[in-house]
């Protein structure tokens, strides 16, 4: 079978789920989205993430045409008309239909797509050896213009930085803010560990308000390790005792490298792999069910 798209409250197949080409989502990046997983039916962190697209939304003075409620519903309706159990859900809004010009007043109604697909998961490999990237020369964008905090369509940004790690030939690529700190990388936020505390760039650098990284903040507290949200420079980085990257999809991934440089002993560390694993406890056991009743 196919795969079965929620297109604006309608299912309809793959082949058919195409959007205008007035919409300016595809014109002007002028929308929000969300990308969520499950795990053995159960959706992880559904609230967080319906919060974080109206949140979204909300920046960009967009209205979500339906409510939260709504919104849960057909995302679970989505994966249930799937009939997947472990999948990767893209939720998209729209500023919709317009005309040409790029005024948003011009689009009356907001337009949603929900896509449930079956997860190609990175190799274990990386998990357990650690990955290699680079420090993009691409700033991130500063929250004065684009707020990275927005989870926007427009990651033009980010691809940038992405085909810099492309050309490297590794993953991913880590983005420093206007100022030179390190704020996040394309598609993941970033943490290092020194003397067995866990540091994260603060949101205001201009990174994301990830999931998974509130998520092990959480575990890594609940863990007895000491946290903190604090600017830091590519420098710390290079001699840190640990890194990883949090994200719905990556999860928790360890980084042995950057810009050649060994981290660490250049293996995963001890702190990152008993957070991968208090991660994947916590994936395995919570989430909303998809099949029940
Ligand atoms: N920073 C950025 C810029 C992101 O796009 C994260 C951090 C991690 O946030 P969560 O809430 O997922 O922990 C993201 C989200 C992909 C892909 O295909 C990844 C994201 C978005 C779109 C596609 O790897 N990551």
């Amino acid at each position: 079978m196919g795969l079965i798209i929620n297109l604006n409250g309608k299912f309809v197949r793959k082949e058919k789920a195409v959007v205008s080409v007035f919409d300016h989502g595809l014109l002007y990046g002028d929308g929000v989205f969300e990308g969520i997983r499950s795990y053995n039916g159960r959706v992880f962190k559904l609230d967080e993430h319906i919060e974080r697209l109206y949140t979204s939304a909300k920046a960009i003075t967009m209205t979500v045409p339906v409510s939260k409620e709504k919104m849960k519903a057909e995302i679970i309706a989505t994966i249930r008309r799937n009939k997947l159990k472990d999948s990767y859900i893209r939720v998209v809004v729209t500023r919709g239909a317009g005309d040409l010009g790029l005024n948003p007043l011009k689009c009356p109604k907001a337009f949603y797509f929900i896509i449930a697909a079956s997860i190609t998961l990175y190799p274990e490999k990386f998990y357990k050896e650690g990955l290699a990237v680079i420090c993009a020369s691409t700033r991130r964008n500063i929250p004065e213009a684009v707020n990275p905090m927005i989870k926007s369509l427009n990651y033009l940004n980010n691809i940038l930085a992405k085909l810099e790690a492309n050309n490297a030939e590794v993953l991913e690529a880590i983005m420093l803010n206007r100022e030179g700190y390190v704020a996040e990388c394309t598609g993941d936020n970033i943490f290092i560990i020194k003397n067995g505390e866990l540091i994260t760039p603060p949101t205001y650098i201009g990174a994301l308000e990830g999931i998974t990284r509130d998520a092990v903040i959480k575990l890594a507290r609940e863990l007895g390790y000491k946290t903190s949200e604090k600017p830091f420079t590519m420098v710390d980085m290079y001699i840190a005792d640990e890194c990883f990257l949090t994200g719905t999809a990556a999860e928790v991934i360890p980084v042995i490298n950057i810009d050649t440089r060994h981290i660490g002993n250049g293996k995963p560390g001890p702190i990152t792999r008993k957070l991968i694993e208090a991660y994947r406890e916590m994936t395995g056991t919570q989430g909303t069910e998809i099949y029940a009743s």
